[in-house]
């Protein structure tokens, strides 16, 4: 058994003052710095990951992913553009020891993390593999769009996978209810 997390999205603009900023996700973004903080020096309290990896939403022109009028289910405003500061990590996510990360969306919309590439290009699937895990535990923003769609991708690929509930934030109280009802008869853990 080897144990990954999986970081989904704790980007600037998913957070408060973001373009698409979702209710609670500066909080997560210091919860999970946190948890970053104490497994990258060893605390003996600390889950026992061996691996980090983070995914983040990376667009270019993503088509009608994108709206002027949008509609908070299909459509967005533009958000995490590439070499924009929302695009970015949030700052309360620090440290961010991550082995791995994963862009995705430049041209069309990617909410699942197994839709990204490191920069060798290999997908989160084929690197997770490679690294012989086993088990993801995921976390970050949002739970009703990015972090379901990851956590969904990593049972459909064989991980073992758990959501870490309290390190996630959600668009809309009644998405996230469903999403985390959808995750769990997936074979989701809730943890
Ligand atoms: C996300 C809406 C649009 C997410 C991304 O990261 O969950 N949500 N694009």
């Amino acid at each position: 058994m080897k144990r990954a997390l999986i970081v989904v999205d704790v980007q600037n603009d998913f957070c408060e003052g973001g373009s698409l900023a979702v209710t609670g996700g500066a909080e997560v973004a210091h919860k999970i710095g946190d948890l970053l903080h104490h497994w990258s020096q060893k605390d003996p309290k600390a889950p026992d990951y061996e691996i980090a990896v983070a995914t983040r939403d990376h667009h270019v022109d993503p088509g009608d992913h994108f709206s002027d009028d949008p509609d908070f289910e299909h459509s967005w405003p533009a958000h995490c553009v590439v070499g924009t500061d929302g695009e970015a990590f949030h700052p309360n996510l620090d440290p961010q020891p991550f082995d791995a990360i994963f862009l995705k969306g430049e041209h069309a919309a990617a909410y699942s993390g197994f839709e990204g590439t490191a920069p060798d290009g290999s997908s989160l699937a084929d690197w997770l593999r490679g690294q012989q895990v086993t088990h993801v535990d995921v976390c970050g923003i949002a739970t009703d769009y990015c972090v379901r769609a990851t956590a969904l991708d990593a049972v459909k690929n064989g991980f073992d996978t758990a959501l870490l509930e309290e390190m996630c934030a959600g668009v809309a109280p009644e998405s996230t209810s469903s999403a985390l009802a959808e995750m769990r008869q997936a074979g989701v853990t809730l943890r």
